[in-house]
């Protein structure tokens, strides 16, 4: 009998989404390793997740086994055929490809996509190489389609984009929590017990058009939830500041010492009454008062223990989400909630580094520690950095669907390379995003499997994955994590600092590109000094030892203390120039899909617990796909009998962009007038064939949460 393996166990983090919940990994020896022995998951203790994983969490060590996991880059052949290629020659054909490209048609003509699943350094590393390599003006990322409009707008607001300015375990205090198009309850499970205080105390709200599993923790006297028609909560929300201030109910001290812009936006909630609230949004006139007392209540002014607004993506994937995100802050301001301990304003952010990916400069207008691209003095010093002139650093970008829009196109870019990303299955209106792909000269996939766009591509590169590798995250409450190595990886895999570094090195490149993470994470945290996102004080030493950094966290003088890092933002002022929160006037218009005789169905999409995201890697666990298998569109019994759908029946979803086809869920938890479907699959049920790629004026976000279409019984044609 061969011996046991020996388990190591590594302390690091889950590899999914923002919350970054503490695991420990059991690894096993080498050679057992390469035998293929699983990698044993389980919770550890750690403030977001008091050691609790979601279904995801536990099961994460079965991508690390996956049948078909990429070991050697992939290139297309002369017969069209993605077959094994060596990396000389993989790497080879990607940079004759680019060079092409550039020499032909400028260096305009190459683009890069990233992902907010990377790690700080490899966002860092890929921006880097964009801009100094490439010289491309053309990067930008999927954190475009997560966090833009709550980025946008709390930059606006307070100066500063931080999902969470607080630790999420400070929500634990509050008797009242303001919890608008999350759903908390699937999408981050262990974060629910935080929300025990609001619960207890009858002050959860909810709002939401489906009765979700979070709207769900509003039941026996735990709060309220709020349905609005799909698209309507800035008219909700103009409608609670309405209440608030019609009652009586603001800070009127805070509002005077800490904020700008009040009266412009008193003015223009004036007309919000209640019930004008109630037509737009359907929310009873009643509701609305009783959510504005609720929270009112709770806030410090008026000695309540605290309250927070908080925003997903169900209101800022929207055309309106900046102006929504907006309204959420102005109504958190005149409660007097931010830069108050035990109350606050915060967006979720929800990629793994979905925080980190946005600091480090590969976002189409920024450089690295959150600086602006087109700001001369970060520019300069980025370029310091980097050691190229400031001049030869390229100017802003476009946001990620106008990226996409372009690709291919006589004036746009020529090659494509996509880093994190299954653009296919996520990206808006996913089938012209195809057809953008398909008419690129050369498109190079890093993945670590063979996801729906790696398939599309001309060349794939297999890196290495979370435990196989060294890097940091910063979580949802901008708390900079280490993710830990726990086991070798594959055999023929790189890790993707190591295809930045070569593919530097065939192109030509004026400064180094270190592989090591831990040369990066210091260039970095030089790169980011000074910057809003300054990382300069943190160290992977400092991190090891367990010390929690929320950034910013300044380097300081050898002969002072270490920085200790800023858990909790604007406690004494906001990052605007004067100090004070903005407050800005906003109105609401709608989404950009109308209700017509044609389309009378809202859809709205979003997640289910067991699939993240494209489905890319829990669509190859086996206990997570057997559990949720297939493409569904949830609909209301009253809808459903309308139609002629029953319960498991295929149904035919349509939009103006195009149809998808999934089985029928009745329940309850669905509007009437108003179908759901996740966006965790590919091929005909794909709910990304149905979304419009409209974006919000300010973020450039898209519209992914409210579409107009009609559903019907598949294969029964044109009329019902
Ligand atoms: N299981 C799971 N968890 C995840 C992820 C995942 O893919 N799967 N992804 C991670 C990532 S990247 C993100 S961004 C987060 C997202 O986390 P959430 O924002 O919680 O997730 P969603 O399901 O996209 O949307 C939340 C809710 O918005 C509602 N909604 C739709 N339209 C509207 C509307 O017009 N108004 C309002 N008020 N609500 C609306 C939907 O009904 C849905 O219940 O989750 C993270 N966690
Ligand atoms: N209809 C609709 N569409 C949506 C949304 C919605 O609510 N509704 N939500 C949007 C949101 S919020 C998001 S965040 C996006 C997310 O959508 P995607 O960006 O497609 O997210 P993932 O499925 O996480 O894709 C990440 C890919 O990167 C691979 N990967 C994992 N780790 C690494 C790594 O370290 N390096 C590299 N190179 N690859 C790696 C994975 O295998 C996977 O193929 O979807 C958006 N699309
Ligand atoms: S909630 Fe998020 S971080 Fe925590 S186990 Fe689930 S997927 Fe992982
Ligand atoms: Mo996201």
């Amino acid at each position: 009998m061969p011996a046991p393996a020996q388990v190591r166990e590594v302390a690091t983090h889950c590899p999914y989404c923002a919350l970054q919940c503490a695991q420990t990994l059991g690894a096993p020896d080498e050679a057992a390793t390469a035998s293929g022995a699983p990698v044993s998951v389980a919770g550890r203790d750690f403030p977001t997740n008091r050691g609790g994983l979601c279904r995801k969490g536990w099961t994460s060590g079965v991508v690390l086994r996956a049948p078909d996991r990429l070991v050697a880059p992939l290139a297309r052949d002369a017969a069209g055929d993605l077959r094994a290629a060596g990396w000389d020659e993989a790497l080879d054909r990607v940079a004759a490809g680019i060079r092409a490209a550039q020499e032909r048609y400028g260096p305009e003509s190459v683009a890069v996509f990233g992902g907010g699943g990377l790690t700080n350094e490899k966002a860092y590393a890929l921006g880097k190489f964009a801009r100094v390599v490439l010289r491309t003006p053309y990067v930008d990322y999927n954190g475009r389609f997560c966090m833009a409009s709550a980025a946008a707008g709390a930059i606006r607001a307070f100066g500063v984009d931080r999902g969470l300015p607080f630790p999420l375990a400070d929500l634990g205090g509050a008797c009242a929590v303001l919890l608008l198009g999350s759903n908390l309850a699937e999408t981050m499970p262990p974060a629910v017990a935080h929300l025990a205080g609001a619960r207890a105390a009858g002050g959860l709200v909810v709002v939401d058009p489906r009765r979700s599993a979070t709207a769900a923790l509003t039941e026996d006297g735990a709060g309220l939830h709020l349905a609005p028609v799909p698209g309507t909560d800035l008219a909700l929300l103009l409608g609670l500041l309405h209440a608030v201030l019609a009652e009586g109910l603001a800070d009127e001290a805070y509002l005077a010492q800490r904020t700008t812009g009040a009266a412009d936006v008193r003015r223009s909630v004036a007309a919000w009454w209640p019930e004008r609230t109630e037509a737009v949004t359907g929310v009873p006139a009643d509701d609305v008062r009783a959510a504005a007392r609720l929270l009112a209540r709770a806030a410090p002014h008026a000695g309540g223990a605290g309250a927070y607004v908080l925003t997903g993506r169900g209101v800022e994937q929207s055309t309106q989400g900046t102006a929504t995100v907006t309204a959420a802050i102005n109504l958190a301001l005149a409660l007097g909630l931010p830069g108050r301990r035990g109350s606050g304003y915060g967006a979720i952010t929800g990629q793994g580094n979905g925080q980190g990916g946005r600091e480090h400069g590969q976002k189409a207008d920024q450089l690295p520690g959150y600086r602006k691209i087109d700001d001369p003095a970060a520019r300069a010093h980025v370029a310091g950095v980097w050691g190229v002139a400031p001049d030869a650093l390229p100017g802003p970008g476009v946001p990620a669907v106008e990226l996409l829009r372009r690709c291919g196109t006589p004036d746009g870019p020529r090659v494509l390379l996509v880093h994190g990303c299954n653009l296919v299955v996520s990206a808006p209106d996913a089938q012209r995003v195809r057809e953008r792909l398909a008419a690129l000269d050369l498109l190079v996939v890093c993945d670590v499997v063979p996801s729906e766009t790696a398939r599309m591509a001309d060349v794939v590169l297999p890196v290495t994955q979370w435990a196989e590798e060294e890097g940091t995250m910063t979580s949802l409450e901008g708390r900079v994590l280490r993710r830990r190595r726990a086991l070798p990886p594959p055999e023929g895999v790189r890790t993707e600092l190591e295809v930045i570094g070569a593919l530097a090195a065939r192109l030509g490149t004026p400064t180094g590109f270190p592989t090591d993470p831990r040369e990066v994470f210091g260039e970095l945290a030089r790169a980011s000094a000074g910057g809003v996102a300054d990382y300069s004080g943190v160290t992977y030493a400092r991190l090891e030892a367990g010390e929690a950094l929320h950034w910013p966290c300044p380097a300081t003088p050898d002969d002072v203390p270490d920085h200790p890092g800023t858990p909790r933002l604007f406690l004494d002022r906001f990052g605007t120039p004067d100090g004070r929160a903005r407050m800005v006037a906003v109105d609401h218009a709608g989404p950009s899909d109308r209700l017509t005789g044609t389309r009378p169905l809202y859809l709205v999409t979003g997640r289910v617990l067991e699939h993240y995201q494209s489905g890319a890697q829990t669509r190859r666990v086996p206990a997570l796909a057997a559990a949720q298998p297939e493409p569904y569109v949830e609909m209301h019994p009253w809808l459903a009998d309308r139609l002629g759908l029953a319960d498991g029946e295929l149904a035919e979803v349509a939009s103006a962009r195009g149809t998808a086809v999934a089985v029928t869920r009745v329940t309850p938890m669905a509007r009437p007038d108003t179908v759901f479907m996740p966006f965790h699959w590919p091929g005909e049920g794909s709910a990304n064939r149905l979304t419009t790629d409209a974006t919000d004026p300010v973020s450039g976000m898209p519209e992914f949460k409210v579409a107009t279409v009609d559903v019907r019984a598949a294969g029964t044609g044109q009329e019902p």
